[in-house]
């Protein structure tokens, strides 16, 4: 209201007031637009050819609903299990923190880390994260077995609820990655009644050729 009443005393009515707040506007488009234009070629700068698949950081994001965040990932493998997408993403190893109910502390990735492995579990039809479930990764390489742990139920901005942990790989060369999916433990709405009652067991391959 004060700021309307003040234009419209002006000589003018206040239209040049408009005219210089539709400039600023205007240049404030123009460098989201060239922001945006300088980002997208920076994720595209940092994609590496790899045996693997590798995407769009944006377009990963999207399909998760998120916006895209400042690390390069790659798509592991996908399987899915009664409706439900599992999809196995890596990205570079990062720091996070454990809240357990009264005191938080930082897990920090170890110096020889590979990558931060995200294991998204989300509905085939809608795309929704499902949380409270709970996963367990194992990864071997020619039949040894070189990791073997519980993935934290994690939270992240840019990638939704999803379970995780930073892993060091023992080098470049061809995994097997077995994901142990157990039981969602909610209530649930009735569209769910009748799935994801046991644990699921689901192997996918990946070749690596980052840090390890
Ligand atoms: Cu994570």
């Amino acid at each position: 209201m004060v700021d309307l009443d003040q234009e419209s005393d002006r000589p003018d009515g206040g239209r040049g007031a408009s005219r210089r707040r539709a400039a600023v506007w205007l240049f404030v488009l123009l460098v989201a637009v060239v922001a945006g234009a300088l980002a997208s070629a920076a994720v595209a700068g940092s994609r590496e050819t790899n045996g693997n698949r590798q995407e769009n950081l944006g377009a990963i994001a999207a399909r998760y609903g998120g916006m895209p965040m400042p690390v390069p990932m790659q798509t592991l493998g996908t399987a899915t299990w009664q409706g439900m997408k599992i999809t196995a993403v890596a990205a570079t190893p990062l720091p996070f923190v454990v809240f357990s109910g009264t005191s938080e502390r930082t897990v920090k990735p170890s110096k020889k880390a590979s990558m931060h492995l995200m294991v998204m579990l989300s509905d085939q039809q809608g795309g929704v994260p499902i949380p409270y479930a709970s996963v367990w990764a194992t990864i071997s390489k020619a039949g040894k077995v070189v990791y073997d742990e519980r993935q934290w139920p994690m939270l992240s901005r840019y990638m939704g609820p999803h379970y995780g942990n930073d892993v060091t790989l023992p080098g470049a060369g061809s995994y097997q990655l077995t994901l142990l999916i157990s039981p969602p433990q909610a209530a649930r709405h009735m569209e769910y009644a009748n799935v994801w009652l046991k644990p699921h067991r689901v192997t996918m391959t990946f070749a690596w050729t980052g840090k390890g």
